[in-house]
């Protein structure tokens, strides 16, 4: 089923909503139009009962080159320049924290360079499958700005302080190997391959235990910012919810008369 045209598309099929960047002549840079949509389309992956997965990828040769800079110094040369803050509020902000925190899981299909807010995007969802041809630049740095969408929180997480510093104050262009070796990539696949291998593999997260992936989701993030004796809390809470769902009776019940379970997200 496939939506409205735009900057963003949104698709669903197989309980997976695909939500696509669609400006490629722009490589998908994001203009205040854009980010609008994609704030948008993030929530109502978020909202949609009838997706269990997300993916969240872009058209043509780049995935997303962050900011739209050719809008942006429209807004330098005013006389009167609106705060970087109010875009981050505004959009940045909304949009990794839907992707961050929906209850189900996000695949970020990096077709192409994903650089400054367009890395950040992607190190926001919970998979990284990248094109052979994908890369990452980190490119804050290189127009003088700090960085956001996120990633000084979840780069480090993903490759460690050292790491992150590196990438963040010496942006360079990394190919999707080198990005694989860091950490960054779940997978990198042949570039014509990937809408394909991306779906199928948020597909088969679709069929899965949606309140349990949700769970581990919520769990991994509490963890990172409380200490063991809260997580240890916050952990049990989780088991108890997901120790009542429909779906773990019927795993156990499948396992012990060895079937395949059938989960129903519930
Ligand atoms: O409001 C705010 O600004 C706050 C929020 C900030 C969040 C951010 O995302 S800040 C970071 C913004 N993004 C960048 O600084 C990335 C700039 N682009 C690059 O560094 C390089 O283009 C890439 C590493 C992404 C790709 O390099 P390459 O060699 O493959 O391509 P290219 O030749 O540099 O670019 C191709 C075209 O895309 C080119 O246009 P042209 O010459 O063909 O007409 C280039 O100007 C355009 N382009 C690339 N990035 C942007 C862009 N146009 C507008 N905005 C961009 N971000």
């Amino acid at each position: 089923m496939s939506a409205e045209t735009g900057p963003v598309r949104y698709e669903l099929a197989d309980g997976v909503a695909t939500v696509t960047l669609d400006r490629p002549d722009a490589m998908n840079a994001l203009d205040v139009a854009t980010k609008d949509a994609l704030r948008d389309a993030v929530h109502r992956a978020a909202a949609d009962d009838a997706a269990r997965a997300v993916v969240l990828t872009g058209t043509g040769r780049a995935f997303c080159v962050g900011q739209d800079l050719r809008e942006h110094v429209a807004g330098l040369r005013s006389d009167e320049p609106a705060p970087l803050s109010d875009t981050v509020e505004a959009h940045y902000n909304p949009i990794v924290t839907a992707l961050a925190t929906m209850p189900k899981p996000v695949v970020a299909a990096v077709n192409g360079v994903a650089a400054g807010a367009g890395a950040s995007l992607t190190f926001a969802c919970d998979f990284r499958i990248l094109a052979a041809s994908a890369s990452y630049n980190l490119a804050f740095a290189s127009i003088a700005l700090s960085c956001d969408t996120g990633a000084s929180w979840t780069l480090p997480r993903l490759v460690g302080h050292a790491r992150a510093t590196d990438l963040l104050m010496r942006p360079r262009t990394i190919h999707a190997r080198e990005a694989e070796e860091m950490g960054l990539a779940t997978d990198v696949v042949p570039s014509e391959r990937l809408a394909r291998d991306a779906h199928a593999f948020a597909a088969r997260l679709a069929e899965g235990p949606t309140l349990a992936l949700a769970s581990i989701k919520r769990a991994l993030a509490f963890s990172a910012t409380h200490d063991l004796p809260a997580s240890l809390t916050h952990e049990a809470q989780k088991m108890a919810f997901t120790g009542a769902s429909t779906d773990h009776a019927a795993a156990v019940e499948a396992f012990l008369a060895k079937e395949k379970p059938e989960f129903t997200g519930r």
